[in-house]
Parts: C-alpha cells; sequence; structure tokens
C-alpha cells in the first residue's frame, strides 16, 4: 500500500489547500454568510470549536475593553518612543507588546491559575491572599497603579455586568470579587484589576458554558490561552498610537534631564 512519508509540522486548525481557506472546518463562506464576527473566529482558531454567542461576545467585549489605555501606559510608551525613533510599524508595535508580562496587561493566565487553585480547593480569600504573601508571590489581577477602591475601574464593571446578565455561573469572578473585598481592606489600590476579571470569568465561560471537558480546561489554563486576549487587544491601540506619532511628525524622543536622579 501507500506509505506516508512523515510530515515535519502537524496542523489542525487551519486548511488553505481547497477552493476556499477553513477555520476549523469551517469554511470562510459560512463564516461571512453567518455574520460571524472576531469573536466566533477567535473560538474557531484558538479554541477549535464553534462557542455560543454570549461566549463571543464576551471576547469580542475583552477585545473591545483592552484594545488601548491611553499613551501612559508601558505598551504604549514604547511604542511612541519607537515611532519617534523613525522605526516603522512592526517594529514600534513588538517594542510595544514586549512590555506585556506580569506586571502588565500579561497577568491573565496567572490570575486564572490562581484564582481557579484557589476556588477549587476552597481557599478563603484570607487564606489565598495571605498564602500568597507568605510565598513572596503579588496575587496577580490585582492592584492597579491609577484605579482604586474608591474610583473604580469601569472596564471590570462592564466585564461584570455582561456575566451576571449571560453567563450561566460567575462562581469564579464572584471569589475574585470576595478577594478584592479583603485586599481593599489592606490598601485601597488592592482592586480587581481588568486582568484579573478577564482571568476569573473566563474560568467562568470555560467551565460553565458546557463546551469544554474538565481535562480541556486545565490545558487551557496550564498552557496560557488568555494574555493572548489582551495581545491581540493592545495591538489595535499601539498600531493607533504608531499612526498617531507619525501622523503628529512627531521629533525624536529625549527623557528630559530633570526627571532623572542622577547619583553615585
Ligand atoms: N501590592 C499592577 O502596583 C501593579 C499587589 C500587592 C499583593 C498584589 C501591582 C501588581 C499584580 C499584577 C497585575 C495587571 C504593578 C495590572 C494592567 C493593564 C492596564 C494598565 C494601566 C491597561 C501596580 C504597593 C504595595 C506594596 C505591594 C502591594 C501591589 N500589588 N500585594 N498582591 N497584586 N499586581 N497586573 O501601584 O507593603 O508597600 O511593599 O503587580 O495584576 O496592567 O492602565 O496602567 O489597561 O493598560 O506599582 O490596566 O499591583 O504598587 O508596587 O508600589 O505596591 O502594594 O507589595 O506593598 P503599584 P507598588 P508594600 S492591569
Amino acid at each position: 500500500g501507500k506509505v506516508r512519508a512523515p510530515t515535519h509540522i502537524i496542523s489542525t486548525i487551519s486548511d488553505d489547500r481547497g477552493e476556499e481557506p477553513c477555520y476549523a472546518g469551517v469554511p470562510m463562506s459560512n463564516i461571512i454568510e453567518r455574520g460571524y464576527g472576531v469573536g466566533d473566529v477567535i473560538s474557531l482558531l484558538w479554541f477549535k470549536r464553534s462557542l455560543p454567542r454570549y461566549c463571543t461576545q464576551f471576547i469580542e467585549i475583552c477585545i473591545m475593553l483592552c484594545a488601548d489605555h491611553g499613551p501612559c501606559v508601558s505598551g504604549a510608551h514604547n511604542t511612541i518612543v519607537t515611532a519617534r525613533a523613525g522605526k516603522d510599524l512592526v517594529s514600534s508595535l513588538v517594542s510595544g507588546l514586549l512590555t506585556i508580562g506580569p506586571r502588565f496587561g500579561g497577568a491573565i493566565d496567572d490570575a486564572a491559575r490562581y484564582f481557579k487553585d484557589a476556588y477549587d480547593r476552597s481557599l478563603t480569600p484570607y487564606e489565598f491572599v495571605e498564602g500568597m504573601k507568605k510565598k513572596g508571590i503579588r496575587v496577580p489581577g490585582i492592584g492597579h497603579r491609577i484605579k482604586r477602591g474608591d474610583n473604580r475601574d469601569k472596564r471590570v464593571e462592564l466585564l461584570q455586568k455582561f456575566a451576571r446578565t449571560h453567563f450561566p455561573s460567575v462562581k469564579y469572578m464572584e471569589y475574585a470579587v470576595q478577594v478584592e473585598t479583603y485586599t481593599l481592606s489592606k490598601a485601597n489600590n488592592l482592586v480587581l484589576n481588568v486582568d484579573g476579571a478577564i482571568g476569573s470569568l473566563f474560568l467562568d465561560l470555560l467551565a460553565g458554558s458546557g463546551m469544554f471537558s474538565k481535562q480541556e480546561i486545565d490545558e487551557i489554563v496550564e498552557i496560557g490561552y488568555l494574555n493572548g486576549l489582551f495581545v491581540l487587544a493592545r495591538s489595535i491601540g499601539l498600531i493607533g498610537h504608531t499612526f498617531d506619532q507619525k501622523r503628529l511628525k512627531q521629533p525624536l524622543y529625549r527623557h528630559p534631564w530633570e526627571d532623572v536622579l542622577y547619583t553615585k
């Protein structure tokens, strides 16, 4: 019989060989004719399945809410400085993206990991937060540079409102809120931030939608899919900041001496 030479690549999410490209087996014409949105495309290419409308809408809301947060955040700052150094779009974009990590925008996966572990082990917020403190680990998804207990992040409120209306269960989010109540009793800046809200709510989406097995949920959390939402979303804003600087013909950036403490 025929012997198939071993392939160098295995790929399971898309196929471009036929008359039209397919995402997870769904032909492009279906995607367009059925009025699918970017949330559906993410469902197909990342999760390899069509998710219910409230899930794809939630994904789209995450993308819209995280698209930009002004010129002062780490990512936008890097992108602006790079664009002003005369670099091209891709260089300016990746320069900003490279700042996404455990402190800025890239705490979603760890928030999901730690909230899931703590909730599943029935830890009280006190046990969870103090246990993290003992280990010297900041609680991912908690804390913000400008948001406070008396100046909450509107994005978090919008995500919570959507989920409370449409999700079958918001048990992980409610746990994150209890953690926030405890951390706020310690310091006013220790709010549930946008990373923590998305991390906990995505756990609720995965667990409550009935579309994922327990094993699949564990794998998604372990691999770390969710920072991808912030990376994808913030690329929209970083590209915007690049165009903005070019349009404004901004000169090379040099940080002012008076804003540096020169010391020996
Ligand atoms: N403390 C976010 O810190 C920040 C603590 C904590 C326990 C915590 C910090 C943090 C976890 C990572 C995280 C996502 C670095 C943030 C985002 C997107 C964004 C950004 C934007 C956008 C802020 C003061 C005292 C210290 C600390 C303690 C702080 N956080 N303790 N668990 N999580 N969070 N990142 O203000 O006793 O004085 O030593 O790492 O979730 O990135 O808009 O800006 O859309 O672009 O620099 O929203 O919270 O506070 O470092 O001066 O700490 O609070 O140990 O205690 P800050 P610090 P002590 S959302």
